[in-house]
């Protein structure tokens, strides 16, 4: 075949079918590079060499043992975080969940919030970065208290069982968090009277007396003025704290410094009307925080004063920091705290901002410490437009969605169905409606009759594209392999997640669009080597997609980059463009269906449709 067409398509073209003085450039330059970026530079001063780069070094991998070669570059590379926006070494990446209260098992909106971390952290890693990625459980404070008492279980006891839920969710919903914190393990307990001595020490607190409203369902303080109709803004039930000793956090002389922190970093919170609410609230004046309390015990002690507990919020927050060791230097240098503080991400939802955003950044400027890059507050599911809680008896339970519709369905319809940051609904319908429209019948179809026609009609190998690439061709393949670009701004910077998986169906609609047009089955009778080119092209594209899929749906995109045969060290991020296309010849497994239809449970079973299955795809002569 002719060598460019080769390179356009990406796959490998001979070395030796290069003039000789180009074969001696990129050898000189790939043997000499010492990072990813002379790599890159070997690319452009001779544009077949991302083709052919990799593809040279497993015919001489004694000479470029790239996989070592980068290990080497990248453990250094990873005790520096690089400035925000930057992926050009593979650096710190630290992005967290709230921790949880256990005083419930976990519902949709705690996996909700974990999944978005997981599916961020899936895709910085991917892309390079090293992650580490913490979600756990919050398990001291009067709510966990009161429960407890109500289950007629001692604290711990109550703390360990509901904790463990938590533990179990994240199996089942495969999250990849590297660590899962509880904050009555010891460590913890004592980085947070670390961090009180550091405030005392720098004169952040004093001892005072608190008498005001507190929320035990929302763990916080209100002033007279914030209550509604006599409850919490929240619609929590207060009760009035009548006159006890507490320690106070100068939080009022925070105030400027905030203000300035924000104006500085105008990405620090998000969505942009999220941060218009913080910083008005900041406006209107910060007054102290009380942070002890000596009417209960369930709490991490006040250091020399143990009549008192602290403040669950003071306690919580701190779990950002202890789980990376916080404040030990212990281990090996650097410590997990000095490569991955400040975080890069907080994600809250909409309810936990202000602690986020204003005690959290004070607290740490306060003990000289960095505050994180970033916190992203998302919005608030209801359930058939309603509020979800146990009263109404609509809580939605994770598990049973997993058990009900599949893992995959699940994570990709809780990531796409809401404008990440917005407030959305449940519903059965919903559901059912997005998954068979975008999973089954553009993303499962595509594979599926590209797969059978090839198995049919290719003998089951990756089709030898022949003929000369049309516009048609290049615009798919371009459209494939310049993914990463669109969607790496999105999730990394923005955190647009539903943004991120539109971008993946957009290509996906578009691959269904261009082989209809090109419709291989008449090909197959009138120019077969024009149908070859035409399949190469569809499972080409389709394995970028796949690639880039697999943060959403990881099961699912690895059946369907198993489908395709791409092996398990090709399937990175730096894979997706031409790098590693896919080889001519490569025998394929025999295709199978990887996204079976879902079904409303609710739906009446008397064979009336329901308006998602009246909806299905209407695919042209598909063969
Ligand atoms: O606030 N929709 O814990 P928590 C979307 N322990 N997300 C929801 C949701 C819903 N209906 N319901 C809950 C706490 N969430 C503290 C946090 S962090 C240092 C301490 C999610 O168990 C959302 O992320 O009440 C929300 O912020 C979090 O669960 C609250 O969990």
């Amino acid at each position: 075949m002719h060598v460019r067409r080769r390179q356009q398509l990406g796959y490998p073209t001979s070395f030796w079918s290069f003039p000789s003085f180009f074969r001696v450039i990129v050898v000189v330059m790939y043997a000499s590079s010492t990072s990813a970026l002379r790599r890159k530079s070997a690319a452009f001063v001779f544009p077949g060499a991302r083709g052919y780069i990799p593809r040279l070094r497993s015919h001489s991998s004694l000479l470029f043992n790239e996989r070592r070669f980068f290990s080497t570059s990248v453990s250094a590379a990873a005790t520096v975080k690089d400035s925000p926006g930057s992926n050009s070494k593979k650096t710190g990446y630290y992005v967290t969940t709230p921790i949880y209260y256990v005083n419930d098992k976990p519902h949709i909106g705690h996996a909700y919030t974990t999944l978005a971390c997981d599916v961020i952290a899936r895709f910085m890693r991917l892309d390079g970065r090293d992650v580490f990625f913490l979600t756990g459980t919050d398990e001291h404070g009067q709510k966990v208290e009161q429960s407890a008492a109500k289950a007629g279980k001692s604290p711990q006891t109550f703390v360990d069982e509901v904790s463990q839920n938590f533990r179990s969710l994240a199996k089942i919903m495969e999250f990849t968090n590297d660590k899962f914190i509880r904050t009555t393990q010891a460590d913890h307990k004592a980085a947070v009277q670390a961090l009180w001595k550091q405030l005392e020490a720098a004169g952040h607190i004093y001892l005072g007396a608190y008498e005001g409203w507190y929320s035990v369902r929302d763990e916080a303080y209100y002033t007279e003025s914030e209550l509604v109709d006599g409850k919490a803004p929240t619609g929590a039930e207060v009760v009035w704290v009548v006159k006890e000793p507490s320690y106070f956090f100068k939080l009022s002389a925070w105030q400027e410094p905030l203000l300035e922190f924000y104006a500085a970093h105008p990405n620090f919170i998000a969505p942009e009307s999220r941060r218009n609410e913080v910083i008005s609230f900041v406006k209107g004046g910060l007054k102290d925080l009380s942070i002890s309390r000596t009417t209960f015990k369930w709490g991490v002690p006040v250091p020399e004063d143990d009549d008192h507990v602290m403040y669950v919020w003071m306690d919580a927050l701190t779990n950002y920091i202890s789980a990376l060791g916080y404040p030990e230097a212990k281990g090996s240098s650097p410590t997990p705290y000095q490569r991955f503080w400040p975080a890069d991400l907080h994600v809250v939802g909409k309810d936990i901002l202000r602690f986020h955003a204003v005690y959290w950044p004070a607290f740490l400027m306060a003990a000289g410490l960095a505050p994180p890059r970033r916190i992203f507050a998302h919005g608030w599911w209801t359930k058939d437009r309603q509020k979800i809680s146990k009263s109404l008896g609509n809580v939605i339970d994770p598990v049973r969605l997993v058990e009900q519709f599949g893992l995959d369905p699940t994570r990709y319809f809780l990531m796409s169905e809401v404008p990440f940051g917005n407030d959305g609904d449940f519903s059965n319908d919903a559901f059912v409606r997005r998954v068979n429209n975008q999973l089954a019948n553009e993303l499962g179809n595509l594979f599926q009759r590209s797969l059978a026609f090839i198995a049919k009609n290719c003998e089951g190998q990756v089709p030898e594209p022949t003929s000369a690439l049309t516009e048609a061709d290049v615009a798919m393949l371009r459209s494939a392999r310049g993914l990463l670009e669109t969607v790496r701004p999105l999730v990394r910077d923005e955190q647009a997640l539903h943004r991120y998986s539109e971008a993946l169906n957009r290509v996906v609609n578009e691959g269904n669009r261009y082989f209809d047009e090109q419709a291989p089955w008449t090909l197959r009778k009138t120019d077969k080597d024009r149908m070859a080119t035409v399949l190469y092209v569809t499972v080409e594209a389709l394995r970028s997609v796949a690639l880039l899929y697999q943060p959403l749906i990881p099961a699912s995109a690895s059946k369907l980059l198993d489908l395709l045969a791409v092996p398990s060290e090709r399937r990175t991020f730096a894979d997706v463009g031409a790098d590693a296309a896919l080889t001519p010849g490569t025998p394929l497994p025999k295709p199978e269906g990887v996204f079976p239809r879902v079904e409303d449970p609710d739906a009446p079973k008397d064979g009336a449709a329901s308006p998602a299955k009246q909806k299905q795809h209407k695919k042209t002569k598909a063969p």
